[in-house]
């Protein structure tokens, strides 16, 4: 059994639908971390949709249906399309026919024309709706690839009337929820796909695994395998049973071979630096026991109101080492990013405008609400943000996101002020930690 590949229990005639496999396009904010094997994350999408062609095998999946971004542009070497026709061609050992499109990623991918595809397997035109028929199995497939990356106009619309006698399934790349999170491509609406008289809408684009329907099924997948932070929890395919004219089962079937979480860490109650790794390695141990013997990548927030925060925001870079080793002694778990999101005890409460600190506090604040200073101080910025454009995502030039960064500024600017003066008067303390300051580990790139 190859990771990722989870017990699927059904038996009949299967068709398996998978999208937005994305093969070869990196996973990204990995990378410069030791400890994950830099080949398991380029392989990633590979090997995931090698566990696609497995389980269709293992099954003796009558249909192989992949609703579009097969690839994720132009390929950076040909052997992509080489590998890609080297798994399609496993599948003639089950007799797995293969019908697919082309999304807004792979439009334009070289595939359309210069890599020769497996006789059983059916490429939808772009030009037009077509049907795939496939009168031994009573299925037809009915569908329409991208002729280009943006497309506006509502594709289902024209696709065929179902076939009588046939169990009719749609094959489309769409935005059919009006998702902001994914270009509006073909738009459609669920209501529009259910009247249509389809049995199985097999959809793709939404990363986002979703059925939006059932019976008739309208149904997202999700993508194969997470590719960041974002794409978090189990990514897989859909398993369909048909009995003569009906979808008798859905499933969802995993196959991803590393997995991401987002993680908040509540510190409300954390006493001490020790009770912080103790909260971060009940939450790590928890993610690498969900991911089961994939690697699990996470995103770890550190969160909540807590008499810590100073402590912790004013020393990023050692709170990032503590969780990273916390990581290392529970293995498999690789944090991806560490954000600091604690807020002190007293937040919310009003600007006391005494001493020093209450001055800083006065200054940010009013900075924050004053669009022409963030606009003076974004240009200011300009240079710095541009020699280290290559490691973090910051925009100078747009006051919001500057104005975004002003409680973390504030924050650190406290703590420093805080340990200096504390510096003076040994018995105040608040840091017990006296590094000198290193530069803020740059975040990756997004
Ligand atoms: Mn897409």
């Amino acid at each position: 059994m190859t990771p990722g590949r989870g017990p699927c229990t059904l038996s009949a005639m299967k068709v398996v639908h998978a999208a937005d496999l994305h093969i070869d396009s990196p996973l990204r904010g990995l990378s410069r971390h030791e400890g994950l094997p830099a080949e398991d994350v380029r392989s990633a999408t590979r090997k995931a949709f090698v566990n696609l062609v497995d389980l269709c095998i293992e099954q003796g999946a009558a249909i192989l249906l992949l609703a579009g971004d097969i690839f994720d542009g132009q390929w950076r070497d040909f052997n992509t399309g080489v590998f890609f026709v080297r798994q399609l061609a496993r599948l003639r050992q089950s007799h797995t026919r293969v019908v697919m499109l082309h999304g807004n990623h792979d439009a334009e991918s070289p595939l359309t024309d210069h890599i020769p595809l497996p006789s059983h397997v059916d490429v939808l035109p772009s030009d037009r709706p077509h049907s795939v028929v496939y009168d031994e199995l009573g299925v037809a497939v009915h569908g329409r690839s991208y002729p280009h990356r943006v497309v506006d106009e509502n594709l289902a619309r024209d696709y065929p009337k179902p076939l009588r006698g046939y169990l009719n399934i749609g094959l489309l790349h769409t935005n059919a929820t009006g998702s902001t999170d994914h270009g509006n491509y073909a738009p459609c609406t669920v209501k529009q796909l259910v009247r249509h008289g389809y049995h199985y809408w097999a959809l793709g684009h939404v990363h986002q695994r979703a059925i939006l329907h059932r019976d008739p099924w309208v149904v997202y997948p999700g993508n194969l395998q997470g590719r960041h932070a974002r794409e978090t929890g189990e990514k897989g395919c859909m398993v369909i049973e048909l009995a003569g004219q009906r979808v008798v089962g859905v499933e969802f079937c995993p196959l991803d071979v590393l997995r991401w979480f987002d993680l908040t860490v509540e510190l409300g109650d954390a006493d001490d630096l020790h009770a912080v790794d103790n909260a971060v390695r009940q939450s790590l141990q928890e993610a690498r026991l969900a991911a089961g013997e994939r690697a699990a990548l996470v995103r770890v927030r550190l969160a909540g109101k807590t008499k810590l925060h100073g402590q912790l925001a004013g020393h990023p870079e050692v709170v990032a080492t503590r969780v990273r080793a916390v990581a290392a002694d529970v293995g498999r778990v690789y944090p991806e990013k560490i954000l600091l999101q604690t807020q002190p005890v007293d937040a919310g409460g009003p600007v006391q405008a005494a001493g020093l600190a209450g001055a800083l506090r006065k200054h940010i604040e009013n900075l924050a609400s004053d669009e022409q200073a963030l606009k003076q101080l974004g240009g200011e910025l300009a240079a710095l943000a541009t020699s280290v454009a290559a490691f973090v995502d910051v925009r100078p030039d747009q006051p919001a996101q500057v104005r975004q960064h002003l409680s973390e500024v504030e924050t650190l600017l406290l703590s420093r002020l805080a340990g200096a003066l504390a510096a003076k008067a040994p018995a105040d303390r608040v840091a017990p930690t006296r590094e000198p300051a290193k530069p803020r580990q740059p975040e990756s790139r997004r």
